[in-house]
């Protein structure tokens, strides 16, 4: 299978951490999906990271539903657990972790723009907050050790943690101090340090490739 991904994608990273934790063999090939010589049109209409090809030469696409076609397809091990009221609270953590990823994805653009509106990031931003707030209920100690199974929830959760501190490293969008997750709540903190130590997380660390975030925004703006 072929992995098309972005270096510092963290929907990239999410279906990259199920594909190790699964043992599947996969290729990448990296794509920059914001600059005019993207490939992701050919192999997506969503025009987005990432895709996986399958060895038949599917193309699926989108993160939440690459993760489930490779569950479907590749059960072993499962990545969420056969209990309905434990799977259905792995499939709330994804989907906090995945709208609270959305939203923070919205603020760096939105604080990219020359001109940023106020009332349109505080939005966001109240949604980061009380996103992490829950996150950090539901999760409570939960930090699984190097041999416990982790889910799709994890995975999710685990990503857009790593995504806010990427975000902050980078300092994508200082004003944001939602951003700051790890002085709020401990247990977070060790949740995504249990989960960084993985082999699954490690190898694939966020790098960040060549690109004016200002560059992109002004040209959305100009087409
Ligand atoms: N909901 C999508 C979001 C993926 C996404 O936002 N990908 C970014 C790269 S990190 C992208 O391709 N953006 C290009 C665009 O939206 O035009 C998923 O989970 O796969």
């Amino acid at each position: 299978m072929k992995l098309i991904n972005a270096t510092p994608s963290p929907y990239g990273r999410k279906v990259a951490i199920a594909l190790k934790e699964k043992s599947i063999p996969y290729e990448v090939q990296y794509d920059i999906p914001w600059i005019a010589s993207t490939i992701v049109p050919e192999y997506s209409p969503l025009q987005q990271l990432p895709i996986l090809i399958t060895d038949e030469g599917k193309n699926v696409y989108d993160s939440s539903y690459i993760l489930d076609w490779l569950e479907i397809h590749y059960p072993t091990p499962p990545l969420l657990p056969s209990d309905a009221d434990a799977r259905a609270h792995e499939l709330l953590l994804r989907l906090l972790g995945e709208r609270i990823a959305e939203f923070a994805q919205i603020i760096v653009f939105e604080v990219a723009r020359p001109d940023p509106s106020t009332p349109w990031l505080d939005r966001q931003t109240r949604k980061v907050g009380t996103g992490l707030a829950e996150l950090a209920k539901l999760i409570g100690d939960r930090a699984p050790a190097p041999q416990d199974a982790i889910t799709l929830g994890d995975i999710a959760a685990g990503c857009t943690l790593r995504m806010l501190d990427f975000i902050i490293e980078r300092n994508y969008a200082a004003s944001i101090t939602q951003f700051n997750w790890r002085p709020l709540y401990p247990n977070l903190a060790a949740y995504a340090a249990a989960l960084e130590s993985r082999p699954s997380f490690l190898e694939t660390q966020p790098v960040m490739f060549e690109l004016d975030l200002k560059d992109v925004v002004e040209e959305q703006a100009a087409a």
